[in-house]
């Protein structure tokens, strides 16, 4: 892995930068996954890489759905495996909620290196590797899921999700989680529970209220929660950060 100094000013984000190259590398990212990865930098450096209030309340408002949920399932793609294995697998324990291979750019070969992947830091049960059930409506790979997983789930987390999907997921009767930067894309909009913020960020987050709501054994929806809400405030919140930002 390049080496970065910690002191760089933009140490964090160059880090990610490696730790998706290393999963190209190791077969467990796609190339495109860089792609999308940069879309989603972008947004960072718009929202200030850090997290926003209205992201916070997306995540409050995840973290009950997830665990008022009969059958939560987290589904994992190439750029989650490669960037925060240990958090996703946290949250999977927490929640007891399984973790699913479902990639969007398809092959036999990254399944099963993302399953072992997150086998070898200490997750069990890995499901994805059977796609026995179709989600109906859409044509490509990611339409293949486990019958036992994502397909007979009441609650998905889906993070870095295409909009496709989300959208088919919800015509399921599930509902739907995403993490994604990005707040006007499908995925978004089209989600139960939007939180825009960074993948790791959010899960930071998610891990810590999922623990304080176990701990103070509340599983209690947010009722007061909307969606379309949340994400006007984010890009609110956006565009004030903007408007502020000093240039030099
Ligand atoms: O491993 P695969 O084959 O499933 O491919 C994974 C990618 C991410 C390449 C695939 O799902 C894809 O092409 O996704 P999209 O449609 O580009 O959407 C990814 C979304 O994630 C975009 O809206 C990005 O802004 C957002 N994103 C990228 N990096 C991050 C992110 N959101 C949160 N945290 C990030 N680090």
């Amino acid at each position: 892995m390049f080496r970065i100094p910690e002191t760089h000013p933009r140490y964090e984000s160059l880090l990610k930068r490696e730790k998706l190259i290393k999963g190209i590398e190791a077969g467990i990212a796609s190339k495109q996954g860089l792609i999308a990865h940069g879309r989603g930098e972008a947004f960072d450096y718009l929202i200030g890489e850090r997290t926003l209030p209205a992201a916070m309340r997306a995540t409050e408002a995840a973290a009950a759905l997830l665990l008022a949920a009969k059958k939560p399932v987290i589904s994992v793609n190439g750029n989650v495996a490669a960037l925060v294995p240990e958090k996703i697998i946290v949250l999977s324990v927490l929640l007891n909620a399984p973790l699913e291979v479902n990639i969007f750019y398809w092959t036999e070969a990254r399944v099963i290196k993302i399953k072992e992947h997150l086998e070898q830091h200490g997750a069990n049960n890995v499901l994805g590797a059977k796609a026995d059930a179709r989600i109906p409506g859409i044509e490509h790979a990611r339409a293949r899921v486990d019958y036992e997983g994502i397909y007979s789930a009441d609650v998905v987390l889906a993070p870095l999700e295409d909009g496709d999907r989300c959208e088919a997921l919800i015509a399921m009767g599930k509902n739907v989680v995403t993490i994604d930067l990005n707040p006007v894309s499908r995925t978004s909009k089209y989600a139960t529970v939007s939180i825009v913020d960074d993948i790791e960020r959010a899960l930071e987050n998610l891990i810590v209220m999922v623990k304080e709501k176990q701990k103070n054994g509340e599983v209690k929806l947010l009722a007061e929660y909307n969606n379309k809400e949340n994400l006007k405030a984010v890009i609110n919140e956006i565009a004030e950060r903007l408007k502020d930002e000093e240039l030099r």
